[in-house]
């Protein structure tokens, strides 16, 4: 090494690359931010939960690395993170869960201390249209992870975003870590063999390995072809007078339904254990679509009285306008019927209180939806629109 190159390097690397590091450390200090020192490695980092995982990680003093895959527009499908992008503290690396080589990569590079893979084809129905895909990336995509941390950074603790779908047609009520597995969709069997093989890593290698088997949580940040989030934009365009009726599925499915933004916590919280284990994240209350509508819609003045079965289901207002028709189109091969999480477990071992009740969520969704049309009609575009 030339004299001036080796005085830069020691420059850079001995004085003033610490003392930036110090540098910071102090600024984080003075405003009260706890510096955890720690790295995190993040797929789905796009979606609903990896949004709000990367916020609360920053918050603790994480530095944050997002797995994206690359797309064609580079601004298209990252509207949740783009408030994160001036963080320095938060970076995005290339890579697809279908492809080993990246993630090996990502966590060669990163050498995470902790690894959330929330990465999926998270769409139920979607899953039938694409069941290889669905095994590829929402299955075997864990275990490209699990390979990836094993051989790059053994230490390194690992989170696998499980499912309720898990239990598909329900063997007990309520469903807890004991209940057995009977996946009724393409998407919840793959769901079975990440966690399958995340215990077998566990037991393996003796990996820091876990699954939080989640029930639904939703947000004003969830996908619109979910259901929660198809029913608050439809009455925030109801509202507005961009649709008279909301077509639906099957409404006397029953779901458990928490607060995205609660549940990341959770995620976050099984890696801080002194053992790895599995936990079912879940409010232990059930309620039915129906239901659901019905609250979203009384939020928007609308007192929906239901009749029919099946699909001749459908709901009238208070002016005996129909706002709700049944589509067998958006049934199911084979559905769910009911799902409520036990989750005395993750109470004890990890303090998990439900904070935002199913009231207060369905509220904060209509809200923030009646918002984003708001905010369309007022700068003259169209709103969006749920996928049929
Ligand atoms: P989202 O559908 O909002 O996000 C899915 C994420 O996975 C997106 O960031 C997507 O990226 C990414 N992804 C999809 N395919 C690939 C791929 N081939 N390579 C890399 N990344 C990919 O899901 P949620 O945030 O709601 O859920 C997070 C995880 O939790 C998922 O695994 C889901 O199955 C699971 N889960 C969710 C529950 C819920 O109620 N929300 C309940 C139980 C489990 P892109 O933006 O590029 O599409
Ligand atoms: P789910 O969520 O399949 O539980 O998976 P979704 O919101 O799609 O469906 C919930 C229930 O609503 C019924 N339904 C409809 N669903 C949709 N999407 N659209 C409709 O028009 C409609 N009408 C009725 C469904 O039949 C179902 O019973 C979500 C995803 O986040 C998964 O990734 C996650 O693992 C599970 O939650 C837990």
């Amino acid at each position: 090494m030339q004299l001036e190159s080796r005085r830069y390097f020691f420059t850079m690397v001995c004085i003033e690359r610490p003392y930036i590091l110090l540098r910071r450390f102090e600024k984080r200090q003075a405003a009260g931010i706890a510096m955890s020192g720690k790295t995190a490695l993040i797929t789905g980092i796009t979606g609903q939960d990896g949004s709000y995982l990367a916020e609360l990680l920053l918050e603790k003093g994480y530095t944050v690395y997002g797995l994206v895959r690359r797309v064609s527009q580079p601004s298209l499908g990252r509207n949740l993170i783009n408030h994160l992008m001036s963080n320095e503290n938060f970076h995005l690396l290339n890579g697809d869960l279908a492809d080993q080589n990246s993630i090996d990569n990502a966590v060669h590079q990163v050498k995470p201390d902790e690894f959330y893979n929330l990465g999926a084809m998270s769409f139920v129905p979607e899953s039938w249209r694409s069941p290889m895909m669905t095994a590829d990336i929402t299955g075997l995509g864990a275990l490209r992870c699990l390979e990836a941390v094993r051989k790059h950074a053994p230490d390194c603790r690992f989170y696998q975003a499980g499912s309720s779908e898990q239990y598909g047609k329900v063997r007990e009520v309520p469903q807890s870590e004991q209940t057995p597995f009977h996946p009724r969709s393409p998407y919840g069997c793959a769901k079975v063999m990440a966690f399958e093989i995340t215990r077998n890593y566990r037991e393996s290698y003796n990996m820091f390995a876990c699954t939080g088997i989640l029930f639904n949580h939703e947000s004003p940040r969830r996908g619109l072809e979910f259901v929660t989030r198809k029913v608050t934009m439809m009455a925030a365009r109801i509202k507005h007078g961009f649709d008279e009726c909301l077509h639906i599925g099957n409404v006397d499915a029953k779901r458990d339904w928490g607060f995205a933004g609660d549940y990341v916590e959770m995620q976050w919280k099984m890696l801080q254990q002194d053992e790895p284990d599995d936990y079912v994240i879940a409010t232990g209350r059930t309620h039915s679509i129906r239901d659901m509508i019905s609250l979203a819609f009384s939020h928007i003045g609308l007192d929906l009285t239901w009749s029919g079965e099946g699909v001749d289901t459908i709901a009238t207002d208070q002016n005996e306008v129909v706002r709700v028709r049944t589509n067998p189109k958006f049934f199911r091969p084979a559905e769910v019927d009911l799902l409520i999480g036990d989750p005395a477990y993750a109470k004890e071992k990890l303090g998990w209180e439900t904070k935002t009740t199913f009231e207060q969520l369905i509220q904060m969704m209509v809200e923030s939806d009646l918002a984003i049309v708001q905010e369309a009609v007022d700068g003259g575009y169209a709103p969006p629109t749920p996928p049929e």
